[in-house]
């Protein structure tokens, strides 16, 4: 396994940016927080403690069977969850041309909402590994931006993707490449590349999906990493540091979707998922694959980082359509769904401040966060 040198992961914490002023707010009921942190700097037994929950839950029976015939595990229920939050397809999807608001399909992706979903996903995953499968830490994240050309890195000898510590690597037969640098295809990108076959989910059936579909179609895990892809739209001063610098809500989730810096290529979400490929790949089906939650953890990360910059002024800042199509406003009353199999609706001010300082909402936790020069 790869370690990083001491310079580029240096660790810093949230209290920069202004989180500890927390103590201030009396009614705080978060006073323990879970700390997530960098995939790389958890010790092997965590590691491995995160595999085994994440194993436990993909052997583990769903509750969602009833209402989606595919669901054979609780893996599945997040991922049928997420399916249907996405809802069935409205037209095609591509993002060259339609940046991420055009007639893309309605949910949770492509507006105001997909962040707080996403982040309230995350949550209840960290949730069910530490109280369905006896998890011990707090949700791990990926920060891809370490295992880049600009890092001095690769993304296929990322640690995420290790044989024992890690996740296992690219599909068989290698990288496929895609037919065009930001090409969307049926989702976030092509279905293309091989099964995965080393690491502890060589042997995961995926039963939901692909897109819109909850019978059982089992296959193997794929995956088709897209390093070059990545080296351009998962960069830190390259492409995380544009979309940090938007000046608002709106802006800011519509970056995460196409590059501030280039409106032909994928943001980091988008991105993320073609350059894991395969499974991941899938805007309905993508939680499958468990380097889902990985990813989307270090994206909830980067959206706090803006969320607390300037002392915290985009803190509750939510002012994004609420439609794909670029209508409706989303609103800190807005009220996400996520079906009882896995929590009861809530709304989206519940959700705003990871750390609950009012008191009102339901997360409890804050990034470690891996520092990179700006
Ligand atoms: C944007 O990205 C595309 C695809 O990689 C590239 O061909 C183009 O030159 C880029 N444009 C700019 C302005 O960098
Ligand atoms: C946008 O989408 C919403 C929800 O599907 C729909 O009600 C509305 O009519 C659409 N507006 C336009 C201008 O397409
Ligand atoms: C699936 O999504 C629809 C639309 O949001 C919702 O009405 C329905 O309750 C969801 N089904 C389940 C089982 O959660
Ligand atoms: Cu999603």
């Amino acid at each position: 396994m790869r370690w990083p040198n001491a310079f580029s992961l240096a660790v810093v914490f949230l209290t920069v940016f202004g989180v500890a002023e927390g103590s201030r707010f009396h009614h705080s009921k978060c006073t323990k927080p879970l700390v997530r942190k960098e995939w790389r700097t958890l010790c092997k037994e965590e590691q491995l403690d995160y595999i085994r929950a994440s194993l436990c839950l993909i052997n583990k029976p769903g509750r969602s069977h009833r209402y989606f015939p595919g669901v054979t595990s609780r893996h599945d229920d997040f991922a049928a969850s997420h399916i249907n939050a996405t809802g069935p397809p409205v037209g095609s999807i591509d993002i060259r041309n339609d940046l991420g608001l055009g007639k893309l399909f309605p949910g949770i992706h492509y507006n105001g909402v997909f962040l707080p979903w996403h982040r309230w996903f995350i949550w209840q995953h960290e949730q069910s590994l530490r109280n369905d499968c006896g998890y011990k830490g707090a949700h791990p994240y990926w920060d891809y931006s370490l295992d880049v050309a600009e890092a001095g890195a690769q993304l296929n000898k990322s640690p995420v993707f290790d044989g024992t510590y890690g996740f296992g690597g690219n599909g068989e037969g290698g990288t496929v490449p895609l037919p065009g640098p930001a090409q969307g295809g049926g989702g976030f990108g092509p279905n293309l590349g091989g099964c995965v076959v080393d690491g502890p989910f060589k042997h995961m059936t995926v039963h939901l999906g692909p897109d819109y579909e909850f019978q059982s179609a089992s296959r193997c895990l794929h995956r088709n990493l897209q390093p070059e892809l990545a080296d351009v739209v998962l960069a830190w001063k390259g492409a995380v540091v544009p979309l940090l610098n938007q000046k608002t809500y709106a802006k800011f989730a519509f970056g995460v979707n196409v590059a501030p810096f280039n409106n032909t290529l994928p943001g980091i979400h988008v991105g993320g998922h073609i350059c894991v490929g395969g499974t991941e790949s899938n805007a309905w089906s993508s939680p499958e694959d468990p380097m889902f939650f990985m990813q989307h953890a270090n994206l909830d990360r980067i959206w706090n980082l803006w969320q607390l910059k300037d002392n915290g002024k985009n803190l509750w800042d939510i002012d994004a359509p609420i439609f794909p199509n670029g209508t409706g406003v989303t609103k800190l009353d807005t009220v996400m769904y996520m079906g009882d199999y896995i929590a009861p609706p809530v709304e989206i001010k519940t959700v705003m401040d990871t750390l609950n300082r009012d008191g009102d909402g339901i997360l409890c936790y804050e990034y470690e966060n891996t520092a990179h020069e700006e």
